[in-house]
């Protein structure tokens, strides 16, 4: 019988190791539950890296891991330090990650760390073939792997491997600058069907292939190596009723139940003022546009300072890759315009900008989206952004408006929300006063029409559709073949 196989960089288990005591929690991110399914299914299992430093795991502590791991169907492959200095610190979030998101001044190119980059995609071909067989469907995950579907296909000619990319694929111009361009593609050509969150990046690549590697491409085809490759869009959705639910729920809450942020937050709705809240949520990483998004909310209220004490912006932004130093300047540079912002416009009854670097637990993110006025989501590259689609799903009375960057894969399914450029202040101040100034009625038809859709493309839909494609791939290689 054969099986599905999920491979992706990091495992969707937290693992709690203290002393010898050891704690493993299913996580419960958009893409654990977008795969529940897929995972379930027979022997299905879930291939990737645990988060532990391998040497530093006594024998007896990897082995009751790995014991742990089985029993959530989950196998580990082992980083040293080495590899995640150079792997994951260095070539995926120093050049893949940048690149990817033209950043190219962001982007450094390191032979050392390339050699690392394929040394680990090895590492994870190898534990891959040690626990499938020829003919298991293999779906692999993300910039940190695009090597991986051809190491596997030359020892599972007979598997279906399917490669989703959940970053954006760049142009051409901004491809063919990557020194080692002609064996990442090989190595993505691989699979026998790669996805993209949206068309342009599925354009994108196909031009790359074309151009760099100088293959057929029909239509969304490619033919390579005697095999038919297919190339196609799947916007990733939410778990929507997960989100909707839970701020059903809140709503419905009585005082006694509600939270000290839900209090702090209704207060703030009622106070005479009748202040307004704009939320931002990010990764602090900077393709999501944090200082420009600080620089223009600066812009609005000083074109528009009929709103000053009417107004206030929550920004929530979660520590990511703070080793890496971009991630640090960022961290200094967004500390300090928020500090200067609000030193600027406070009074003694307001403060423009709240602002939190932590991560929120579930029941807070959802105290903020559900009292929040608007979101702002305004990142100047981004695969997809789901933080847009959980606002919408969790404004269960279909108000609220969302204002969303067109450089987001989101605004590519998200046409009623108002969409900018987040470069430009002009449009992005207007875009604030519009939100806030916006009738009941219009707020509603649009959240009407964002929610039907975010309900029916949700993320087990997108996974399904997926699979239906994958399994269907060869189908497509025989009508390809008799052309
Ligand atoms: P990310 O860059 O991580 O994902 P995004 O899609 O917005 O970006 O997902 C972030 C997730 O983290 C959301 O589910 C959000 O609720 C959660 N989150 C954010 N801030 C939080 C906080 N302070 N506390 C707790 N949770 C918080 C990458 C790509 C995206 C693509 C996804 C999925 O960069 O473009 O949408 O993968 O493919």
């Amino acid at each position: 019988m054969s099986k599905n196989i999920i491979v992706s960089n990091r495992l969707p288990v937290q693992i709690v190791l203290e002393n010898e005591k050891l704690a493993v929690f299913p996580s419960v991110g958009g893409l654990a539950t977008g795969m529940k399914s897929v995972h379930a299914d027979g022997d299905g299992i879930w291939i990737g890296w645990s988060g532990l430093e391998e040497t530093q795991l006594t024998q007896k502590n990897k082995e009751n891991v790995e014991k742990a791991l089985l029993k959530e169907k989950c196998i580990p492959v082992p980083l040293t330090q080495d590899n995640i200095d150079d792997f994951y610190l260095g070539f995926s979030n120093k050049t893949l990650w940048p690149l990817f998101h033209y950043f190219t001044e962001y982007t450094s190119f390191e032979n050392s760390q390339w050699l690392s980059y394929k040394e680990v995609n090895e590492k994870f071909a190898k534990v891959v073939l040690d626990n499938s067989e020829d003919g298991d469907t293999i779906w692999i995950h993300d910039y940190q792997l695009l090597l991986l579907p051809e190491l596997v296909k030359e020892h599972r000619p007979n598997s279906k491997i399917g490669f989703f990319l959940h970053i954006p694929y760049p142009s051409f111009e901004i491809f063919r600058i990557f020194p080692w361009r002609e064996q990442l593609l090989k190595g993505m050509l691989g699979a026998d069907l790669i996805g993209f969150h949206t068309y342009d990046y599925e354009r994108h690549f196909l031009s790359s292939v074309k151009r760099i590697l100088r293959l057929e491409v029909n239509f969304n085809q490619i033919i390579y190596d005697d095999r038919v490759i297919k190339v196609d869009s799947f916007p990733m959705g939410i778990d929507y009723d997960k989100f909707y639910n839970a701020s059903k729920l809140k709503n419905e809450n009585t005082q006694a139940e509600k939270s000290d942020l839900q209090i702090r937050l209704e207060e703030h709705h009622k106070s005479a003022s009748g202040t307004k809240l704009i939320l931002s949520i990010d990764r602090l990483d900077y393709t999501k546009g944090i200082p420009n998004r600080i620089k223009a909310f600066e812009y609005f209220l000083n074109q528009y300072p009929e709103y000053k004490e009417k107004v206030r912006l929550i920004m929530l932004a979660v520590p990511s890759r703070s080793n890496v130093p971009q991630y640090k300047r960022l961290k200094r540079e967004t500390d300090e315009l928020v500090g200067r912002i609000n030193g600027k416009f406070s009074t003694v009854n307001w403060t423009p900008i709240w602002y939190f670097y932590r991560s929120f637990p579930f029941e807070n993110l959802i105290d903020l989206y559900t009292s929040s006025d608007v979101a702002l989501i305004t990142p100047l590259r981004d695969g997809m952004n789901l933080v847009a689609k959980e606002y919408v799903a969790t404004r269960t009375n279909q108000d609220g408006v969302l204002i969303l960057s067109e450089m987001a894969g989101a605004s590519k399914e998200m046409n009623e929300a108002i969409i900018i450029n987040p470069n430009n202040f002009e449009q992005f101040s207007n875009a604030i006063k519009q939100a806030l100034e916006m009738s009941e009625e219009e707020q509603n038809s649009r959240m009407k029409i964002l929610q039907k859709r975010l309900k029916r493309y949700n993320v087990e839909k997108w996974a399904s559709e997926f699979m239906k494609s994958l399994s269907n791939t060869n189908k497509n290689q025989k009508t390809v073949q008799a052309t």
